[in-house]
């Protein structure tokens, strides 16, 4: 498939491609193990933002030996506590546009994948991760607290009974371990991360673009409400996807036999 450059305006620290009509972005400050500081926050934003229409899923991963180290440390350090508020509700902002954005986002993961990194990566709606990968969450032992998100995010994968150790102990789990708990989805081996990444958004973006909606927006909510409104919402949801043209047709395809059937492949 060809590469081109996406033309979106971006800082050093993060670049774009495209590959087909799936985007690539990397956060490309290895120097800094990938540290999230304000520049490249902004960034992101400004990536989902000029997201051309077409694109159909993202894939989102680190340069170098390490996803990304977390808040940029240096920045922190000359903050009042109003800025420290609206640092961290800007970062709410911006993962919430990821979240709830146009399109799904696979996040490969490798080396530390940690602090600000783990909310970053939480915020994704697929995780792989490579072998070396480890998460942590050390606010705990640096005096503060998360802000990207995840307290939020994060319960949501592992249990707030989790998170509450790898904060108060400092405690870190592996690549395996990840998996068994439900950060990652997937688990490959180092260096195949991003083919796997990429094969998983070309998959996500065969679906119609309204089913792909639906998971990302509703389905999270309906998690998040009671069970009447919950089944409620999932019976407009579906009324209105089975509905659409697109899904007619690739209705009308399975039955006709031209559509991939449902297999497990081992
Ligand atoms: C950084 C950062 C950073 C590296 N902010 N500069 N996150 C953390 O507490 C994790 C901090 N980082 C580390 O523990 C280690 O850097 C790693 C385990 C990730 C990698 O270790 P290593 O040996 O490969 O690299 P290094 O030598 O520690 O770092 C290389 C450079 O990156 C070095 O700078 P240099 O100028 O001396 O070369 C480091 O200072 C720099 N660097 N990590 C700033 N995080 C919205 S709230 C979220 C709150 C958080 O995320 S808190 C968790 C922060």
């Amino acid at each position: 498939m060809t590469q081109t450059r996406l033309s979106i305006d971006l800082p050093a620290s993060l670049t774009a491609e495209r590959r087909g009509d799936i985007a690539i972005l990397r956060l490309s400050r290895p120097q800094k193990r990938n540290a999230l500081d304000d520049t490249t926050v902004n960034g992101i934003e400004s990536f989902f933002a000029a997201l051309p229409d077409d694109i159909r899923a993202v894939v989102l991963h680190g340069e170098g030996e390490h996803f990304s180290a977390g808040l940029d440390l240096g920045e922190l350090t000359v903050r009042n506590t109003v800025e420290a508020v609206h640092h961290s509700r800007n970062w709410h902002r911006i993962f919430d546009r990821l979240e709830f954005g146009k399109v799904p986002v696979v996040a490969v993961l490798h080396g530390a994948v940690v602090g600000g990194g783990l909310e970053l990566a939480a915020a994704c709606h697929i995780r792989v991760a490579e072998r070396s990968a480890y998460y942590a969450l050390p606010e705990g032992s640096r005096g503060i607290y998360v802000g990207g998100g995840g307290s939020v995010r994060i319960p949501r994968l592992i249990g707030v009974a989790r998170m509450m150790d790898m904060m108060l102990t400092g405690r870190t789990y592996g690549a395996d371990e990840g998996l068994t708990m439900g950060i990652s989805q997937y688990l490959v081996d180092d260096g195949t991360g991003l083919a796997k990444g990429i094969e998983l958004a070309q998959h996500i973006a065969g679906n119609t673009p309204l089913t792909n909606y639906a998971v990302m927006h509703v389905l999270p909510r309906i998690a998040d409400i009671e069970r009447d409104g919950g089944y409620l919402m999932e019976s407009l949801m579906a009324a209105i996807a089975s509905g659409n043209e697109d899904a007619q047709q690739r209705l009308k395809d399975f039955l006709e036999k031209r559509a991939p059937k449902a297999l497990h492949k081992k």
